[in-house]
């Protein structure tokens, strides 16, 4: 990743341009800015202060989430300063920026089509760098250029095994089937995909070692995962980030373990079974503080998820939530996705 600003726009006169054809989030004006500030960026702010741990010493938990202007990134709302999003090599990703604001980006071409930003990814597979500037703030933007992949021609990706997708479910276009991946290999597990989340805590378990590594990770699933930590903070469950247990499957592996479903959000990169282990001691923390480790811990959390479910957030995209208790394999834990609607088993 080499940080060039080959393309650049700066104050704007192609963005002030397009802001009539899109709805700009103006931060002054938007009413639904507003209520965002008042439920969101406040708290944040609070979780934001130092908290004072059990053992007197003070740390800072959960950075500050918002960035202070939201932008959509091929259609996920995301208000955070770090978000990270997919393209297939020579083709467009959707972006809306705020009236006025200004991008930077390390590679592709950066145009504006039908009021819309579109970004153009370079012809090879790899990561760039976007920075949207905006009223003296940023939002960083990953952007990963993919890997292409043939379903249902290729069973594998330089030896790592995909499998095969089915079609998609419903026709729904979120089931549709990948055609590239993330190279993991090629970039740092510990490149943060937003603000509290590192690229390689989704990587898929299988082929322990093999290199090259390819996921799939979408920018909804990392919205949602950090409006549940911060909340999680409000509540006083402390965290830095969630343990995810299991982020991207693969076809392949999620049959070797066992899943005989076709269209579990797994597969499809938005889906995590996580839960907080501030204290690092490999499973769930405590959360209802009655002294044991056990599903109703898991339970503590899906009941905050559903709570942020009810406010109707527009950056929250519904979809799964379940508490898992614990077995042999692992203690408890919840699943958590955003497939478009709400599902709880
Ligand atoms: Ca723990
Ligand atoms: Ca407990």
């Amino acid at each position: 990743m080499a940080p060039i600003a080959a393309w650049c726009v700066t104050g704007a006169s192609a963005l002030v341009k397009s802001a009539g054809n899109f709805r700009p989030f103006d931060t002054r004006t938007d009413p639904i800015y507003s209520e965002l500030f008042k439920f969101l960026l406040l708290p944040a702010i609070a979780v934001f202060a130092e908290l004072t741990t059990p053992g007197g010493q003070t740390r800072q938990v959960s950075e500050v989430s918002e960035a202070g202007f939201e932008i959509r990134v091929n259609g996920t709302l995301s208000a955070l300063p770090l978000i990270s999003a997919s393209g297939m090599p020579g083709e467009p990703v959707e972006i809306e920026v705020p009236q006025g604001a200004s991008i930077s980006v390390s590679a592709g071409e950066v145009s504006e089509e039908g009021g819309k930003i579109l970004w153009r990814a370079p012809d090879s597979p790899g990561l760039e760098d976007m920075t949207i500037t905006h009223n003296g703030q940023q939002v960083h933007l990953n952007l990963f250029v993919l890997t292409p992949f043939r379903n249902g021609v290729e069973d594998a990706l330089n030896g790592y095994r995909i499998g095969k997708y089915a079609q998609p479910l419903r026709n729904m276009s979120s089931y549709a089937v990948p055609r590239g991946f993330i190279d993991l290999t090629a970039m740092s597990e510990d490149l943060r995909v937003s603000p509290n989340f590192k690229l390689g805590q989704f990587r898929c378990k299988q082929q322990p070692g093999h290199e090259p590594t390819y996921l799939l990770l979408r920018p909804e699933m990392l919205v949602k995962l950090e409006i549940i930590l911060e909340a999680a903070n409000e509540r006083g469950w402390e965290a830095d980030t969630f343990f995810v247990m299991s982020g991207y499957r693969t076809p392949f592996y999620n049959a070797a373990i066992g899943n005989t479903t076709t269209s579990s959000r797994h597969l499809y990169g938005d889906a995590a079974d996580i839960y907080i282990d501030q204290d690092r001691d490999g499973q769930m923390d405590d959360l209802d503080g009655n002294g044991r480790i056990e599903k109703a811990d898991a339970y503590a959390l899906v009941a905050l998820i559903d709570d942020l479910a009810a406010k109707k957030d527009p950056r929250w995209v519904p979809g799964g939530g379940s508490a898992y208790g614990a077995n042999a394999a692992h203690g408890p834990f919840v699943h958590v996705d955003t497939r478009g609607y709400k599902a709880r088993w």
